[in-house]
């Protein structure tokens, strides 16, 4: 990425930080991964829980700019403190996912994320959005890196012709609206 310094292993940092609050939020987590790897944005995908590893969590916080992390997406489950907690302690943008839950469905997520106090906000995604969790920060990135904001608009514009394309009828003809 123009304007980025690598890492001396030649290793390209991550530019955003995934965080999930258990390696079962995984098979949504990885949606977000994909994302960021279809833009060609460097990620990576750790477990830190708000509840279970509070030091780990806060020292990765602490050192996730100093890294070169620019986004942070958290998502975790139920009584999900993980995107407000590290919101709390960074400057950096925090996306917070909710992850859907066997009982309440995610709303218990949903709700723990959303409802912010003043001050520190998280910016919340729909329950299992881990899909539009990549692409905002995708696009809080392309403020900054026109490469990545090339990336974006391709994207949006293969989402339209794919929708359009979608509509057409068995002779290729678009379907009309009712
Ligand atoms: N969780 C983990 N620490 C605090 C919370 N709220 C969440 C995880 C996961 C859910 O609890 O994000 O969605 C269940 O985790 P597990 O490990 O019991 O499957």
């Amino acid at each position: 990425m123009a304007g980025r310094s690598e890492e001396k292993r030649g290793k390209t940092a991550p530019m955003v930080g995934i965080i999930g609050g258990s390696k079962t939020d995984f098979p949504v987590l990885e949606k977000t991964v994909m994302i960021l790897n279809q833009l060609g944005i460097p990620n990576e995908l750790v477990v830190l829980s708000a509840h279970r590893t509070p030091d780990q969590l806060s020292q990765y916080i602490e050192q996730a700019a100093g890294r070169g992390i620019e986004v942070i997406v958290a998502g975790a489950g139920g009584a999900a403190a993980l995107p407000g907690v590290v919101a709390a302690k960074t400057h950096l943008p925090v996306i917070g996912l909710p992850i859907p839950t066997e009982n309440l469905r995610g709303l218990d997520s949903l709700l723990s994320i959303v409802q912010m106090p003043k001050g520190v906000p998280v910016a919340t995604v729909a329950i299992g959005g881990a899909e539009n969790a990549g692409l905002l920060a995708a696009q809080i990135l392309a403020v900054r890196y026109p490469e990545i904001r090339d990336k974006v608009i391709q994207f949006r514009a293969e989402q339209t012709r794919a929708v359009l394309e979608s509509s057409r009828g068995p002779k290729n003809e678009p379907t009309k609206p009712r």
